[in-house]
């Protein structure tokens, strides 16, 4: 098998504004993570100061070799009652892209990544049809104030997770189980998208736009049974097949991976015996990038270039992160080898980050960062991808 990626193949990291900023206080996120009895293990903090070092972090992503890093802006920041915009945090995002520009980086920006103002979920969220209009003047706001240092756009980061965890499993706020809920999430995230990608196009600049989605390789269980097939079916109909069905116009998908998900014929299963459970919870399977990538492929008709947006592992063994990333890359080689359009690979992430309920314990970074100190120093695993985006091969 070739072990070179396409001349021009896109190599970046990412981090999302809630997970490195610190302070977040005015958005969901904050509030669940102080609230009494929920998930959460510990708070955000801090986080890794990158409100104030962004311009050293986005260095070493450019030192390391890489040309794209993706990461979101706070919209709680940005809008922190209704309808009132501060030009302070707009001017502090625009120094954030001045700065991946003088470093030589193209900036992937996020409109969505998880967190919403605490005066939004107020007004009920995600559930509610009326935080779509809110998302959509925060966007339109945000983009004619940013839109012409924007080198690409992720609409909303994984709607299906806000939705699922938040709506279905309460581990995410709003914290709750209803299906009702949780389908007017959806349905509103769809809507969002749909709408929000005429707006992001009509500002300045000229980006491309896209979703990026979470996948999973579903894999019926027993293989070939016909109840654990309609099962596997059902499940990704509901995750993934209702945002796939909308993105086929769009400039490319993002598809975010990390593991495979078992389903038997009456439920989701746990992990296999034998094969190693992460930190996360699920299972250790870097195939699952390639797998998602041929579905996502196949689903689409081929309509829309794909992007890996997100791919990476949580763990303290960072030769285990080694291990992972190869395999995925090699799973990601195999899938350009078949004709398939894979425009980039994002690591997840740049550093070891706040891991939302999990807090600080699961590290996804191939830089570690003192939690004292905020000092950055590059991993084993960070040096080993960077000779790889250097040689654009695995080599
Ligand atoms: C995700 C998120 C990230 C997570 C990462 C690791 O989209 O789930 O984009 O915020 O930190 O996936 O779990």
């Amino acid at each position: 098998m070739a072990t070179n990626f396409p001349q021009g193949f896109r190599w970046g990291t990412a981090t999302a504004a809630h997970q490195v900023e610190g302070g977040n206080w005015n958005n969901d996120w904050w509030a669940w993570e102080h609230a009494p009895n929920t998930p959460c293990e510990e708070p955000s903090g801090d986080a890794c100061d990158q409100l104030n070092r962004y311009d050293s972090d986005i260095a070493l992503c450019a030192a390391l070799g890489f040309d794209n890093y993706r990461f979101s802006i706070e919209w709680s920041r940005i809008e922190p009652e209704p309808g009132e915009f501060s030009m302070a945090a707009l001017d502090h995002y625009r120094r954030v892209l001045a700065s991946c520009h003088a470093h030589g980086i193209e900036p992937v920006v996020t409109f969505h990544h998880f967190t919403t103002p605490r005066w939004v979920a107020a007004e009920g969220g995600w559930h509610t049809a009326s935080t779509v209009d809110r998302f959509l003047r925060f966007a339109e706001k945000s983009v004619n104030h940013l839109g012409d240092l924007i080198g690409t756009a992720c609409t909303i980061n994984e709607p299906n997770i806000v939705s699922f965890i938040g709506y279905q499993l309460a581990f995410f706020p709003p914290g709750v189980a209803d299906d009702a809920q949780f389908e007017a999430a959806n349905a509103n995230f769809i809507d969002a998208h749909r709408r929000v990608v005429p707006i992001l196009k009509g500002g300045p600049g000229d980006f491309p736009v896209g979703l990026t989605l979470s996948m999973a390789d579903y894999q019926a269980v027993p293989e070939g049974d016909a109840d654990a097939i309609k099962r596997r079916d059902h499940v990704r109909a509901v995750s993934e097949d209702q945002f796939l069905d909308i993105v086929g116009n769009d400039d490319f998908l993002g598809v975010q991976v990390y593991s495979r998900t078992r389903v038997g014929p009456n439920s989701v299963l746990g992990g296999e015996e034998g094969v190693p459970t992460l930190p996360m919870g699920y299972e250790f399977w870097p195939e699952s990038l390639g797998a998602c990538l041929r579905r996502a492929w196949d689903y689409t008709g081929g309509s829309v270039p794909l992007l890996v947006t997100e791919n990476g592992i949580g763990t303290n063994d960072d030769s285990q992160r080694i291990d992972y990333v190869q395999r995925a890359l090699e799973g990601v080689l195999a899938c350009i080898a078949d004709g398939i359009d894979v425009r980039g690979y994002t690591y997840w992430s740049l550093m070891d980050n706040f891991e939302w309920a999990f807090g600080y314990r699961p590290r996804f970074g191939i830089i570690e960062v003192d939690r004292e100190t905020q000092r950055r120093t590059v991993k084993p695993s960070g040096e080993w991808l960077s000779g790889i985006v250097r040689a654009n091969s695995l080599g």
